[in-house]
């Protein structure tokens, strides 16, 4: 097994597979002496295509994260097996960020800062949770957390997946023949999908024509999943009155984009949900020992649709 990314998770993954996994060299990339034809597991965030290419034997690409869209999966052998992060500290993670930022756009946070700012005392009528309604973009291991923790705060909640879900209290939409009833009947929206082709710059100008007016967007997926002149045009226009965004094209941004000045834009640095060295190296761990055991792996990504 070899790790590629992060000194400090490098150091607690050595650990973590010296315990579980004693039967696998574990061997930091830039750390430990590595024969590349030894290499069978490679764990990665971003490793580019001439680092993966180099181990002629590579059998199974473990992605340090919960998506695959940073590898290069183009240019991997189809017969190598590629497996996301799918762990709690993610999870949680995502959770608490997707909780936060539709409190702050549902209790119009954005407006009061500003207000406080401009030292003027402006009061603004609030609603209760159950007056606001969030749509989840994608139904998988985020999107359900994501409802998870939305659900006692009263918010009215609704989904839309690729193929049909069915969740206890949730509104589920699937499909493009879905899409735009689900986009006509929520105030916020929250952008939990992967990258793929069919994803890929989702939330433009048609996207936010067919949501109600007035609504918010909040993007944790990929910075590839939004226009960003689209946006621009949407909030200028008032089509939307305010985008959290957490994931932009590219990261960093650059100094000077428009993004960092608008007075309806919120930008965190892709921090919404961190791995989490702890529970993704027992993860990890748990994926090797399957692996080694003939079981399935959890979150191994099906290359054809793209996650
Ligand atoms: P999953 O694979 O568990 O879930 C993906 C969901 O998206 C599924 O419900 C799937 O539908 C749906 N989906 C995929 N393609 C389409 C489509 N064409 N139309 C409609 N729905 C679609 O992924 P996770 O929930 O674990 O993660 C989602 C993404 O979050 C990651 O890929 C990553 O990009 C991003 N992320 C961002 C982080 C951050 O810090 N900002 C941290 C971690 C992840 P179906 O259920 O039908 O398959
Ligand atoms: C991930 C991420 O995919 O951090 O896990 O974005």
């Amino acid at each position: 097994m070899l790790y590629h990314g992060l000194e400090s998770r490098g150091v607690a993954w050595a650990e973590i597979f010296g315990a579980r996994v004693p039967q696998l060299p574990f061997r930091r990339w830039g750390h430990d002496e590595v024969d590349p034809a030894q290499v069978c597991y490679l764990a990665a965030w971003n490793a580019p295509a001439d680092f993966i290419a180099q181990f002629p034997n590579l059998e199974v690409l473990f992605s340090v994260g919960a998506g695959i869209d940073q590898l290069p999966l183009s240019a991997l052998p189809p017969q190598v097996r590629v497996v996301r992060m799918v762990e709690q500290g993610i999870i949680t993670g995502m959770a608490e960020y997707v909780a936060m930022s539709c409190l702050a756009l549902h209790r119009d946070l954005p407006f009061f800062i500003s207000e406080q700012r401009a030292e003027r005392w402006t009061y603004r009528h609030t609603r209760l949770a159950s007056e606001t309604r969030v749509g989840i973009m994608g139904l998988g291991e985020l999107g359900k957390a994501a409802l998870q923790i939305l659900k006692p705060l009263g918010f009215a909640l609704s989904g839309w997946s690729r193929s049909a879900h069915a969740i206890d209290g949730v509104t589920c939409f699937a499909g493009e023949a879905g899409f735009d009833a689900f986009l006509a009947q929520a105030d916020i929206f929250v952008c939990l999908l992967p990258l793929t082709a069919e994803t890929r710059g989702i939330l433009c100008r048609e996207t936010f024509a067919k949501m109600p007016q007035g609504s918010a967007v909040i993007n944790a997926g990929r910075g590839g999943h939004l226009i960003a002149q689209d946006l621009i045009d949407a909030l200028d226009s008032g089509q939307l009155r305010a985008a959290m965004l957490d994931v932009t094209d590219p990261e960093p941004l650059p100094q000077g984009h428009a993004f960092y000045t608008h007075p309806a834009v919120f930008l965190t640095p892709h921090v919404a949900a961190e791995t989490r060295h702890a529970t993704a190296g027992e993860v990890l761990a748990d994926n090797v020992l399957r692996l080694l055991s003939g079981e399935p792996l959890l979150g191994e990504v099906d290359r054809t649709k793209g996650y």
